[in-house]
Formats: structure tokens, sequence, C-alpha cells
């Protein structure tokens, strides 16, 4: 397995609907085993396969956060919601791909996601909690959607030229 670089916003491939997979491939498998890699060193919650610059409708999560709790590695194929609550949630979110800032997010509470897991098997399972937003918070990325485009113009363009700076002080280290 392999820590991929994660992209930092902005770049186009974040901004760009992904592509479904087709048949679940022994590659497709060793992707989804990187960005779980990738996620946990982060670490993270969720990580989609767009941050790591691969065009595919895929995204891994782990919304386990008790200390001494099984992890619940997830890694969801072609994920589509299928029904969203009319109840709202407020989450402060982060993301990988743009570091060290947070913002209040609203999203449906509960959402029913269906996917199809590394073995190709069909699954449905109804998020609510810390999961129903990341799962939301992924999908977006798989459709070329920031969580800083759910903000007001000012505080989005605020985080860009931040992340701008961030991104050339690092090509200069
Ligand atoms: O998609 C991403 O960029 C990952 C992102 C997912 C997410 C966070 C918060 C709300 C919705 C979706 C993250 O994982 S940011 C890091 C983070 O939230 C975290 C890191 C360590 C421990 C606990 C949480
Ligand atoms: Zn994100």
């Amino acid at each position: 397995m392999t820590i991929r670089p994660i992209l930092i916003h902005p770049d186009p491939r974040l901004k760009t609907v992904a592509e479904p997979v087709g048949e679940i491939t022994a590659e497709l498998r060793a992707l989804a085993d990187d960005m779980l890699e990738t996620m946990y060193d982060a670490p993270g919650i969720g990580l989609a396969a767009p941050q790591i610059g691969v065009l595919k409708r895929l995204l891994v999560m782990d919304c386990i956060k008790e200390e001494g709790a099984a992890p619940r590695p997830m890694a969801l194929f072609n994920p589509e919601i299928i029904w969203a609550s009319d109840d709202m949630n407020t989450y402060e979110e982060g993301c990988l791909s743009i570091p060290e800032q947070y913002a209040e997010v609203d999203r449906p509470a509960e959402v029913q996601v269906r996917w199809i897991d590394p073995s190709g098997a069909q699954h449905e399972e109804h998020f609510k909690g810390l999961w129903a937003t990341c799962v939301q918070h992924e999908i977006d990325h798989l459709n070329g959607k920031l969580f800083i485009d759910y903000l007001k113009p000012m505080k989005r363009q605020m985080i860009t030229r931040k992340m701008v700076k961030l991104k050339r002080e690092r090509a200069r280290a």
C-alpha cells in the first residue's frame, strides 16, 4: 500500500465531476487500499479519489472516533444518495484538500446511500450523525464540489487566497 499525495485547493481536478467505475478490478481494490492508508495517515475520516488526482467515483471513510473502538474502514464505489432527510444538521467541517480551515456547513441530517463494495456487491445503508455529514462531503468531492462552495463568496475567497499562499510556500520549501 502507498500513501498518495493529497491535492490542495485550488486545483482543476478538485472541480471536475468524476467518472463512474465499471467492473471492480484488482487495480481499483489496490486504489481503495491506498486511499484508506492515505486517509488514516493524514489523519482524516474520509477521502475521495479526486483528492489524490484520480477522477473516479470512489470514496473511503471511517468515522469511528471512540478511543479503543474497532475501526470501520469503508470503500464505496459509485455511491449514490437515494434519500435525504428534510431535517438538517450543522457541522464544522474540515477538508484534507483545504488544510487548517474549518466552517459550519448545513446538510441533511440523515441519508440513505447505495454503493458497490470492493468485492463487487451492492450495498444500501442509512447514515446519520458524522457518518451522514462525511459521506455527503465525500460525494460532493466526486461532483467537483468543496465545502467552501457552501460559504459566502467573501469567506470562500479568503480561504482560497490562504491556500494559494500555502501552495506557493510548499513549492518553495
Ligand atoms: O474529504 C476530506 O477532505 C476529509 C475530511 C472529511 C470530513 C471532515 C469533517 C466533516 C466532513 C468530512 C477530513 O477528514 S478533515 C479531518 C478530520 O475531520 C479529522 C481528522 C482527525 C480526527 C478527526 C477528524
Ligand atoms: Zn474534503
